[in-house]
């Protein structure tokens, strides 16, 4: 074993990405920015920049041939052991910058793979890691054996890679069945899981996000939970699900989950399909923005992108902009008018919680019908089941006549015929 932490020192990277065009200097210079966050949160130290201006990667060295050779001399001056290219690398791209700057070279998708890796803690989690570790390794197997195996350690090398370095494709084919069988048993539990809550009736928002938006701040918030929340990316992996208690007494579940990103890599989003489906089973969807990020819009539509991509969309969702309280008042009033009814909420202080909880009750409470509903209180039964309607329900009035007892509430509709039917 080679793992990073055997390592006396960080990693130190050079970052590479390019400009598109002239126009489009921004969005690499924030893509750059983002990708140093992602090597911070894989232990590394970025000590390098370089950005190139070219409509389209160069098909074989990705940099134009100069460019590269100019990496390689920076490289060697700053005493590099990693370059990062901010783009998925074709395998033939990879081995060819690796020859010329004569150090490990990854892509953004390993260096999130191998983020996923370090993050992973239960066997849930570390399954889906495995599963999309080995989906994005196979193809890149063919001849790569010599040049993985000097890598010597750290990031884009622990999970499979590392294990299995020597295996042969049938053997990482044999694993990946494996793997994937084991998770769908995992996304079979899962499911039960969900229909038990479904039938406990008790409906469930989920937490999206880009990630560091501040899910976890907010769930710990408003579930009164200890979950860890810090200021870097992809904290979260594994889903975690907390009982709320509205202000009129019903109940609802909240879930926190793994954070997206832009340009996530496909074969996560697969491998988290079991993760992801609480999502898109959820009744209400809450999708936490950072309201102080620069780049918000764009984080915004990566999210509804995987939202589309794992068959979210069908499901209501409410937008919150988080961090509130790191934006100016100018900024604030910007977002305000921009659409009037946003809901402006600071996880961190709590402010504009409480709104945010009376929304989504009233979006729960959207889809009810009122019931004039009676019981018998002397039927320890007909007692179980008023207890029922003031937990999942909206009770408006409550009256004892002739020794009945009949209650008006507004039911969720999914659950009228079974209010009915008692
Ligand atoms: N100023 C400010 N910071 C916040 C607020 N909410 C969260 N943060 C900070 O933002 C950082 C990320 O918060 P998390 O709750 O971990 O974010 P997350 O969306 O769960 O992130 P991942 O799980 O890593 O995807 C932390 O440093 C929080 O303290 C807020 O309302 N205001
Ligand atoms: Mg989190």
């Amino acid at each position: 074993m080679r793992a990073a932490s055997r390592l006396a020192r960080p990693e130190r990277a050079a970052l590479v990405g390019l400009i598109a065009g002239r126009a489009r200097r921004l969005d690499a210079e924030r893509s750059l920015d983002e990708l140093a966050g992602l090597a911070r949160a894989a232990g590394a130290q970025v000590v390098l920049r370089v950005l190139q201006e070219r409509p389209r990667p160069d098909p074989s060295t990705f940099l134009g041939a100069g460019k590269v050779q100019t990496l390689a001399a920076s490289c060697a001056e700053t005493a590099v052991d990693v370059v990062i290219v901010d783009n998925e690398l074709t395998p033939a791209q990879l081995r060819q910058i690796e020859e010329a700057v004569e150090r490990k070279v990854i892509d953004r998708t390993q260096l999130i793979l191998d983020i996923f890796a370090r993050r992973a803690r239960t066997r849930e989690g570390k399954l889906q890691v495995e599963l999309a570790q080995l989906r994005y390794l196979l193809p890149r197997l063919v001849g790569a054996g010599a040049a993985l195996s000097r890598l010597g350690g750290g990031i884009g090398t622990r999970g499979p890679g590392e294990t299995k370095l020597e295996t042969d494709r049938r053997r990482i084919r044999t694993r990946i069945h494996v793997v994937a069988e084991d998770i769908e048993s995992v996304r079979q539990r899962r499911a039960q899981l969900r229909e038990r809550r479904h039938k406990a009736s008790v409906p469930t928002v989920a937490l999206v996000g880009y990630t560091n938006a501040g899910k976890t701040t907010l769930f710990n918030r408003l579930t009164n939970a200890d979950a860890e929340a810090s200021d870097a990316l992809f904290v979260t992996l594994d889903p975690l699900v907390r009982q709320v208690r509205l202000p009129d007494s019903r109940e609802l579940l909240v879930s926190d989950t793994v954070g997206f990103i832009d340009r996530l890599p496909h074969a996560l989003v697969a491998a988290f399909r079991a993760t992801l489906e609480e999502v898109a089973e959820a009744d209400l969807v809450l999708h936490v923005i950072d309201a102080a990020a620069p780049d918000r819009e764009r984080r915004m539509a990566a999210v509804r992108q995987v939202l589309e991509e794992v068959g979210a969309t069908a499901v209501p969702a409410l937008e919150v902009y988080n961090k509130c309280d790191a934006l100016s008042a100018d900024e604030r009033r910007r977002l305000l008018d921009q659409d009037p009814s946003s809901l402006c909420v600071s996880a961190l202080s709590g402010d504009g919680v409480g709104e945010l909880i009376e929304t989504v009750a009233s979006r729960l409470a959207l889809d009810v019908r009122r019931m004039t509903l009676t019981f018998d209180p002397d039927d320890p039964a007909d007692r179980e089941r008023m207890g029922r309607v003031y937990r999942h329900t909206r009770v408006l009035a409550h009256e004892t006549r002739d020794g009945r007892v009949s209650i008006i509430a507004d039911v969720p509709r999914r659950l009228a015929s079974r209010f009915e039917r008692e």
